[in-house]
Formats: structure tokens, C-alpha cells, sequence
């Protein structure tokens, strides 16, 4: 959920101002994920060791301070308060340094309230000796705190992070009393404290005792090292063999730690995705990776001796423009305009034309190989959150319906609140934008424990849901930085749909349905295009909805999805009471709630639920309803019983593919009720963007 981001250079002389500013703007690429208060730590001034990259750092003299910056609030109020203090205290901003490690951090509180004494940099106490910046949450904090408390330790904030660099210190203390002439290494400090962490975590430290050094390690939550090398000629191009590069060298050069890629990209391509469990050691301009085999969180496991770990660079396929806004005044508005787009690049290369031209079939090279296990299963259970729940429960009737095989759906948290049964002949489909979700990945844990085969459909390569699915499916829709989902949600129908037909046989009976809808895929950018003129008649609609206190979206069958994640972009953005409900059900309770003043869109596009939904709108109309009413193109005469009712009319596509095509209309009212309410579109309070604690 929250960010964190590091700047290293190593070798190449860099103001204090220009670090500052590559530290604020790895924090502004990161905002979209937590954003309640934010923090740095840089260098006070040269340290000794800073002139000369041979010295050994790991002394244990105290050769430099270390500055902190925390303020509540958005990135922006953290930059204005960092340069007022800057000029209060006379700082130099031309200073350079021809080596220097800065830590950053935007945090989303879980622990205690957004306020500069629970924001990050966390500190071990007066003199800054260990800091840390940490993504997650430590469960096991309140023992370690009382275990800390009785060595003489105090705490200032109510942060479960606040345990870490006060243990780092606690660690450092004892082994330098211990091992008299040889001192500790920053690396092994953070491996003993790391056996004492349990719960999910990215951290990178900073300590005075190793000054120019970083230390980056994980469980659980994203982070990545991005790597600049200056000279590259003069490295003979051999930066991505991963030996020359793990190995100590004194190339100069840049080196960045992200919790996530948009704050890499516009430096550097070449990343290395750090695993769980590992310890990553940047010193002298060299980076080393350390992991403990029995790292596993257990307390008080015999520490075995950790063993250094090789792994190969690689190159990120993202482009900086993805990242920017381009046009647009927010990263939703950009994000809901490109799905004509995303939902392209999500097909691209993945349906097979026929002789006469046409596609015929579809080919998920990720999936090819694990077809016959997953026909053969005995059911398919999805498993989501929020948005990506909705686009399975979207997928589900077609996937159904030319598989044959039963498809449960499953909230992630409910699954495992539950320990609901999962076995051996089940597939289990994990659907996740960021591939982060925590709740998400648990229930992967769950159900690959469990025996059953585990697909992953996220937008994001490197991803842990990635990594731990047995296969799967990217829905390559791009870098989604809007917290509200919108062309993740799109091409993520997309995706099922596809899984859909290639799980689903070729017989002759179903060809023709195959066809259709294959064709129908081939023209969704075209109809989404289509669908996107609806803008203005969005904005003048959320105009007359702007002081509403509720808003009811109903919908069935294929479109019950479309309710729910309707209802759920109004919420999460326009801050307004918003409720997705099942047609079916409205004689069971919602129609209580039915009056002149309460606005309901009800969804009625051709289907074969069509019939039905005209009788909810008949007997809504009975009850004089405040209705808005989405139909095909040219149904609106037929649909509305009264001229009062406003009208959405969206163009027809294949019914299963419908629902892309009808979220696109909620997707602009929730954007515009945003903006016409005066709320943070791309930022929503309360919200995150990757939610990768539990
Ligand atoms: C792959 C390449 C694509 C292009 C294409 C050419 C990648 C990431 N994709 O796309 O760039 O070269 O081939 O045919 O290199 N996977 C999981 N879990 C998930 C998602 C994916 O295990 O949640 C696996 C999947 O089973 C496959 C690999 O990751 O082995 C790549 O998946 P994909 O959907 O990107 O595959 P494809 O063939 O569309
Ligand atoms: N649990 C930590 C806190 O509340 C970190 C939260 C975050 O990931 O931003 O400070
Ligand atoms: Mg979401």
C-alpha cells in the first residue's frame, strides 16, 4: 500500500539539492499507493569515508549525522516543509557528494494515526544510529516492544515499524560488546533482526554506523533495485551478467530501491526483483544479496550461516509515458479514455486469425500447457477483491457456459476467514492488478498448500501473483496509477472471456457462440470508443446527481457485475453512499428503499435477462422511482415507461462481453461526480492503491 523509495549514487557528484529532488520524485511516483504523511533521510554533511570508496565502511566510528524530514500530509507538504527547514538551518543545497544514500517513504497508517512522529524514517532513538522505511505491517511488534522496553528502550510514535531500527540498534549493541575486534556488518545486523520479524514487510535502512551503505530486504511486500550504471562503455556493456555486477566493482554509478516500477523506469530499465527473505547489501558501489534458508520468521530458529544468492538483472517493458498524464487532468480520467487501448494491447498477439481473415480461435501462451488439467477439474473457484472480484463475477456466466465446469467465487478474505474447502481437482484463479494484494496472495498460500492448481491473471509482470501461480495470464493493460480501477477492471473481463474460449472445446455446436464472440473481441475497441462519447452526457448527468446522499445500481446476469463495480467506483471516488444490487433480489428488501428522491440506474442492455429487467423497470416505475435507465442503442423509447427517466444508451456488442461495455458510462459519472464534488479523484481518501496488508 504505502511507498518506499531509495537514491543512492556511487562515484558521481550529486548536490544535495538534486538528490532531494530525485527523492521527492520517486515519493510523487509512488503517492498513488498511500499517501498520509510522507518522510526522507539524507547525509548532514560529508562523511570521511565519502571521499575514499575503499575505506572500510563498516566501522563503527560515528562519522556522520543523519537528517530527517517527516510531515503528515501529501508529498507536496512534505517538500514545503523540508525546504523551509532547510533554510531555517542554513543547510547547503550546493553541497556534493560524490557518494550518498537517501531513504524515502509515503505511508498509508495502519498503526496509529498519519502524524510526523508515526511517518517514516522510524528511528532507533536520539542520534539517528539505525532508520528504516518499511511497507507493511509486523505482527509481532507488541512483544518485541515490551522485549525492548525492558532494555531501557523508548518508544515515540504507535507504529508497529518503530520496533525495527530500535532492534537494529539493540543487535548492533550487543555483537560489537561481543565480538570485541571484529565488527558487525550492516548486512548481518539486519539478518538477526529479520528472524525476529514476523508479518509483511519492505524495508530498506539506514544507519550512521554504515554510512554510504543501504540495506533493502523483504517478506511479503514489493520491492525492486534499479541500477544506473554511468560508464557504461567503460564496463564493457557487461552490466546485466550478474556476477560482475553482484560482485564489489567501483563503476560509477546510480542505484535505486522502489516498492514499485513507476519510480524506476524514468531512470533505469534494468531491475533486479528482490525475492522474500532476502537481504540486499549496497556498499562501495557494489550490490550483494545474503538469504537465510531457515529465514522463515521462526522465532528463535538456529541461525544457519546465510548463503549469498546470484541473480541476473532484468529489463523492465514499461515506458516512461506510461507513468505521465499526458492530456489529462487525472491518471483516472487518462486511464477510463485509453481503454480503447489497453483493452487492444491485453489482445494483442493472443487471437488466431482464420483462413477468410477472421479470428478463430484464441492462444494464452501462458495457459497452453496447463488446458487439460484445468477442463478436467472438478470446479473453478476465482478469487479476488474489490474490483477484480467483480471482473471474475463479470466472467463467470461465459465461462461457465462453454466450459462446463462449476465456477464458485470466492472473496479472498472470506476464503480464508472460512478456511473454506479448496482441493486437490480444484483450479483456483487469483485475479489482481498489482499482483500484490495481500489478502489475495494468502489465499494463493492457502490453496497451492492445499493441492490445487493456481492461475494468476494480474497486470503485473514480477509480481508475487505472478510468481507464485503455477501459470497464468498478464492483462498487459499497463501502468494502472489511479487508485480507483478502471482499465485494469475492462481488461481483466477481457482476459476471462479469453479463458473462457480456450478452455472451453471447439465442438460443433458451440462454434458458432465461439465465433461471435471472437469477432465480438476484435471489434471491443471500436464499441468502447464508441461508448467514451458518452462523456458529456456523463458530466450533465453527474450534475444533476452532485448533492445526492445515495445511489442504487441494479443488475443481473451479466450485468450484475456491472452493479457492483458501478456502485464501487461512485464510493471509492465521489464519496457518496453507493450500492450495487442484484435485480433478482429487489423484492427482498431494496425495493423498501424505493421513493421519488432516491436516484437508481437500473441496467437493461439486450440479453437474455433483457425481459426481466423491464419488469423490474415497470414495477420500480410503480413506485414512482427516481430511475436512470442504461439500454442498447435504440431501446430507449421501448425501455422507459415514462419521458421523466434520463437514459444512458450504449452500443450492443456479445452479451458476454457486454459488461466492458457498460461500466464505461459508470466509470465517467463516478469520475465526474468526483470532480463536480471536489474530491481527490486520483487519491480518495482512505484509499490505497495496492492494498498489500491484510
Ligand atoms: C509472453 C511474453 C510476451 C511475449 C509473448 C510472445 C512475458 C511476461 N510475456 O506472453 O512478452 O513475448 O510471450 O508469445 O514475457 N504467469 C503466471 N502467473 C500469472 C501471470 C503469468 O505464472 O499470474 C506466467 C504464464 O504462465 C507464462 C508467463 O508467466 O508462463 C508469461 O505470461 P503471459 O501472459 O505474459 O504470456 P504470453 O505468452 O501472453
Ligand atoms: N505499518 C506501518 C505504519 O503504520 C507501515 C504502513 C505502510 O505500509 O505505509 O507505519
Ligand atoms: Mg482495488
Amino acid at each position: 500500500m504505502c511507498g518506499i523509495f531509495a537514491y543512492l549514487n556511487f562515484g558521481v557528484s550529486r548536490e544535495r539539492r538534486y538528490i532531494l529532488q530525485v527523492l521527492f520524485n520517486g515519493l510523487r511516483r509512488l503517492e498513488y499507493r498511500g499517501y498520509d504523511s510522507a518522510g526522507i533521510s539524507i547525509d548532514d554533511s560529508l562523511p570521511p569515508s565519502a571521499t575514499s570508496s575503499s575505506s572500510s565502511s563498516s566501522s563503527t566510528s560515528i562519522s556522520s549525522s543523519l537528517l530527517v524530514f517527516r510531515q503528515e500530509g501529501n508529498i507536496e507538504s512534505l517538500v514545503k516543509s523540508v525546504y523551509e527547514d532547510v533554510a531555517a538551518t542554513e543547510l547547503n543545497l550546493e553541497e556534493s557528494f560524490s557518494v550518498h544514500a537517501g531513504i524515502a517513504h509515503t505511508r498509508w497508517a495502519t498503526h496509529g494515526e498519519p502524524a510526523p512522529r508515526n511517518s517514516h524514517p522510524q528511528t532507533s532513538g536520539a542520534g539517528n544510529d539505525f532508520l528504516v522505511v518499511h511497507n507493511g505491517v509486523i505482527t509481532n511488534y507488541e512483544v518485541l516492544k515490551a522485549t525492548l522496553v525492558r532494555h531501557g528502550f523508548t518508544f515515540e510514535s504507535e507504529t508497529d515499524t518503530e520496533v525495527i531500527p530500535k532492534l537494529a540498534k539493540f543487535v548492533f549493541e550487543k555483537a560489537n560488546e561481543a565480538e570485541g575486534d571484529q565488527p558487525v556488518t550492516f548486512s548481518q545486523v539486519v539478518l538477526e533482526v529479520m528472524r525476529h520479524l514476523e508479518g509483511a514487510y519492505a524495508l530498506i535502512f539506514k544507519s550512521k554506523h554504515y554510512p554510504n551503505e543501504l540495506i533493502a530486504c523483504k517478506r511479503g511486500s514489493p520491492l525492486l533495485l534499479g541500477v544506473k550504471e554511468l560508464n557504461e562503455d567503460a564496463s564493457n556493456g557487461s552490466t546485466l551478467h550478474d556476477s560482475q555486477f553482484l560482485s564489489k566493482n567501483g563503476q560509477p554509478k546510480e542505484l535505486f530501491l522502489s516498492s514499485d516500477a513507476n519510480a524506476i523506469v524514468e531512470h533505469t530499465k534494468k531491475v533486479l526483483v528482490i525475492e522474500d527473505g532476502e537481504v540486499l547489501h549496497i556498499k562501495d558501489g557494489g550490490v550483494s544479496i545474503l538469504k537465510f534458508d531457515n529465514a522463515k520468521g521462526r522465532h528463535g530458529a538456529a541461525p544457519s550461516r546465510p548463503s549469498s544468492v546470484q541473480r541476473a538483472l532484468s529489463i523492465l517493458d514499461m515506458e516512461v509515458e506510461q507513468i505521465n498524464k499526458g492530456n489529462y487532468e487525472h491518471y483516472m480520467q487518462k486511464e477510463i479514455h485509453e481503454q480503447p487501448e489497453s483493452v487492444t494491447t491485453t489482445m494483442r498477439g493472443r487471437l488466431i486469425r482464420g483462413g477468410s481473415c477472421k479470428a478463430k480461435s484464441v492462444l494464452l501462451g501462458g495457459l497452453k500447457d496447463h488446458l487439460k488439467t484445468i477442463r478436467r477439474s472438478r470446479r473453478i473457484v476465482f478469487v479476488g477483491c474489490g474490483t477484480s472480484y467483480n471482473a471474475a463475477l463479470a466472467s463467470r456466466p461465459i465461462l461457465e457456459e462453454l466450459s462446463d465446469v462449476p465456477v464458485t467465487m470466492e472473496v479472498a478474505s472470506d476464503l480464508l476467514d472460512r478456511q473454506g474447502p479448496i482441493y486437490r481437482e480444484d483450479t483456483a484463479v487469483f485475479v489482481s492488478q498489482s499482483g500484490e494484494t495481500a489478502d489475495t496472495l494468502n489465499a494463493l498460500e492457502y490453496a497451492s498448500e492445499n493441492g490445487a492448481l493456481c492461475v494468476g491473471i494480474t497486470n503485473t509482470v514480477g509480481s508475487a501473483i505472478a510468481r507464485h501461480t503455477h501459470c497464468g495470464v498478464h492483462i498487459n493493460a499497463g501502468a494502472e496509477i489511479g487508485v480507483a480501477s478502471t482499465k485494469a477492471y475492462t481488461s481483466q473481463i477481457v482476459v476471462m472471456a479469453m479463458l473462457a474460449l480456450a478452455i472451453g472445446g471447439d465442438t460443433i455446436s458451440n462454434r458458432a457462440r465461439r465465433e461471435a464472440i471472437i469477432d465480438g473481441l476484435c471489434d471491443l475497441p471500436n464499441k468502447v470508443r464508441e461508448v467514451l462519447k458518452l462523456d458529456a452526457e456523463m458530466k450533465e448527468l453527474a450534475k444533476l446527481l452532485i448533492a445526492e446522499q445515495s445511489l442504487l445500481v441494479f443488475g443481473r446476469g451479466y450485468n450484475y457485475a456491472t452493479a457492483l463495480e458501478g456502485a464501487l467506483k461512485v464510493k471509492e471516488v465521489a464519496l457518496m453512499h453507493s450500492e450495487g444490487i442484484l435485480a433478482g433480489e429487489m423484492k427482498h428488501g431494496p425495493l423498501a428503499l424505493v421513493d421519488e428522491n432516491l436516484p437508481i440506474v437500473v441496467i437493461a442492455t439486450r440479453d437474455a435477462c433483457f425481459s426481466k429487467q423491464q419488469s423490474v423497470i415497470q414495477q420500480l416505475h410503480a413506485r414512482k422511482g427516481r430511475l436512470i435507465v442504461m439500454c442498447s442503442k435504440g431501446d430507449a423509447a421501448s425501455v422507459c415507461p415514462g419521458d421523466s427517466y434520463r437514459v444512458i444508451e450504449v452500443p450492443i456488442v456479445e452479451d458476454c462481453l457486454q459488461p466492458v461495455i457498460n461500466i464505461v458510462p459508470l466509470q465517467l459519472l463516478a469520475y465526474h461526480l468526483t470532480v463536480l464534488r471536489g474530491y481527490n479523484v486520483d487519491q480518495p481518501r482512505n484509499l490505497a492503491k495496492s492494498v498489500t496488508t491484510q
